[in-house]
């Protein structure tokens, strides 16, 4: 059974050294037993790895506290090692695989002395699935077998799955020590792995997510004609019953999750949740798009998450299943041994402890801003019914979203597929606390892919352009729900009010209105939004969707700048795009 697999893992424990190995069968008892093990044993700090909270109020979850170097995804130590430095691209680090090997092998070299190996068989995508693929991530961290159980298909029928054949995705981890000097993220397209040394966050740690299922899956996405996106996907229905999917792109911490629950604020319309931050993409045989979601859960930023700003999160928040739901780096309200984050409550509780476990001090953060809840798709009330489907769903719309406080209106339409394409490879938006490093100044991150997209972005852009045979492509919209006033205030409600921009997407896809040509695409007569009941003024309205010509020349500048680290390799079409913007700005 599975002899590629024990081959791999024999393999893999020779060179760690485990005490013991134990492999993940994915069943109810198994998952209590890790649990139970996880509220005993320390595990990265003087903490136990999870502390049950109260199951009156959030059922089956637990707290857990990382390692405080330890909270966000490290793009610098985060590299994608091609043979070839130019097929990795500006956008990524780069190593020489064998040198990255050697490198990341010797930290390997009985990091595991003492711990338990787990080898955890799951699956990205559901199994039934044709766009599926079988995995098997190694880890000695219990919070991250806890976390691939909620986030993805895991148990041992997946070994069924990959039989004898040695087509597996294979990610090594290790928490190691925990010394940010010796953590490294390094992925190996051309084989399908990834070596992960050092840290135990999400990002970094859950090799299923961003590691495999975005810059290995774009790549494999490359090479076999689809596209593994950093999106959500949700279903609206209309109040006459009409459904429609679209795909929602935003750079991490920028409101994927709410818009993937969003309560609708137009009466009548309904929104099931797909996925809230990863889509695979693939032309279906009518030539349109089809989209899975390859996870089975949600790994969402606690802090702003509220009955007011999400509800239907909270609600999956205090469901519980057979998975456990974990929160990690936030606050402990120790009167009734639950969770708090900034947000969740206007005054914060009077007998709090921080993200790290002291006494809450006024004026520091109680959860760390990067906070998080790991949560089963299946505990959602808004999943989708198509949430299992084997196929995916067809996608009607695509929006593309960034965080900028000026220049972007709030919302856009692409002139075409390819017009689209060039805005996309162009969005810039203000860096978040999701990743280590400075935050609020503007970077290009394409697709809000930069981040994740595992090879040469003007090849990822030109894939984007004529690597998929769609006869029928989406229409492709852009939005910015955080412009801000003079006194940096934002303008527009956000949260449930932003179905109003999708109600006017729709509305486009329909062919129910026209729309203004601009210079930067066609924008809404403001007269077909639905703004029935909302309390913003006509200038306000104005001002959103102004286009000022001298923050456009600054925009089209950082384009410019962006799209000279690709050279020669760049497909025309963009550079094309971008002379007709310049011209059409002048
Ligand atoms: C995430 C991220 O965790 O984008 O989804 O950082
Ligand atoms: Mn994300």
């Amino acid at each position: 059974m599975a002899k590629a697999v024990e081959k791999w893992v024999e393999e893999q424990a020779a060179l760690t050294k485990p005490d013991k190995i134990v492999w993940i069968r994915g069943n109810e008892e198994e998952m209590r037993g890790l649990m139970e093990i996880g509220m005993t044993v320390e595990h990265t700090g003087p903490h136990q790895t999870f502390r049950q909270l109260n199951s009156n109020i959030f059922p089956n979850s637990y707290l857990h506290r990382s390692h405080p170097n330890d909270v966000a995804r490290t793009e610098q130590l985060t590299f994608v090692c091609h043979p070839k430095k130019e097929d990795a691209g500006p956008n990524n680090n780069w190593m020489d695989p064998t040198e990255a090997k050697k490198l990341v092998t010797a930290l390997f070299d009985g990091c595991m002395k003492g711990r338990t190996l787990y080898v955890i068989p799951y699956m990205m995508g559901h199994p039934d699935s044709p766009y599926a693929k079988p995995c098997i991530q190694i880890t000695d961290s219990i919070y991250v077998v806890v976390s691939m159980y909620i986030m993805t298909r895991a148990g041992e029928r997946i070994l069924n799955t990959i039989g004898d054949s040695d087509n597996f995705v294979r990610g090594l981890h290790s928490v190691g020590d925990l010394d940010p000097n010796r953590r490294f993220i390094m992925h190996f397209p051309q084989e399908n792995l990834v070596m992960s040394i050092g840290s135990g966050y999400g990002g970094n740690a859950l090799l299923g997510k961003k590691c495999f299922s975005l810059r290995i899956a774009s790549y494999q996405g490359y090479k076999e004609g689809w596209l593994a996106e950093h999106m959500i996907v949700m279903g609206i229905e209309s109040p006459d019953g009409d459904k429609k999917y679209i795909l929602g792109s935003f750079p991490s911490a920028c409101g994927k999750t709410n818009l993937a629950m969003i309560n609708p604020s137009i009466p009548g319309y309904k929104v099931t949740t797909v996925g809230d931050d990863i889509a695979w993409i693939n032309v279906g045989p009518d030539g349109r798009l089809y989209a899975i979601n390859p996870e089975a859960g949600f790994f969402g930023v606690a802090p702003g998450t509220s009955d007011n700003t999400n509800l239907n999160m909270m609600k999956t928040l205090k469901t519980g299943n057979f998975y456990p739901t974990l929160f990690t780096n936030v606050g402990l309200d120790l009167s009734t041994n639950s969770p708090w984050w900034e947000g969740l409550t206007k005054e914060p509780p009077s007998d709090l402890l921080d993200w790290q476990g002291n006494p809450w001090k006024p004026g520091t953060n109680a959860a760390h801003p990067n906070a998080r809840f790991t949560a089963s798709a299946y505990n959602c009330p808004l999943l989708s019914p198509e949430f299992d489907n084997p196929r995916g769903v067809p996608i009607s719309a695509i929006l593309f979203g960034g965080r900028r406080s000026d220049t972007v209106p709030l919302v856009c339409e692409s002139l075409d597929w390819a017009h689209g394409v060039f805005k996309a490879s162009s969005l810039g938006s203000e860096t978040t606390t999701a990743a280590a490093g400075a935050v609020g100044v503007v970077r290009r991150d394409p697709m809000a892919m930069l981040p994740f997209c595992g090879y040469n972005m003007a090849d990822y852009f030109g894939h984007w352009l004529n690597g998929l045979k769609i006869s029928n492509p989406p229409k492709i919209f852009f939005v910015n729900w955080f412009k801000k006033d003079s006194n940096g205030k934002f303008m527009w409600p956000g949260f449930s009010d932003n179905f109003r921009i999708i109600k006017w997407m729709l509305d486009r896809v329909d062919g129910k209105v026209s729309a203004k040509d601009t210079p930067v695409g066609l924008l809404p007569n403001i007269s077909d939004l639905n703004l029935a009941g909302l309390d913003i003024s006509e200038e306000t309205m104005n001002y959103l969707f102004e286009i000022k010509k001298d923050e456009w020349q600054r925009e089209i500048a950082g384009i410019e700048e962006f799209y000279s680290q690709f050279g020669e390799r760049l497909p025309t079409e963009l550079r094309n795009h971008l002379a007709d913007l310049k011209r059409r700005m002048q």
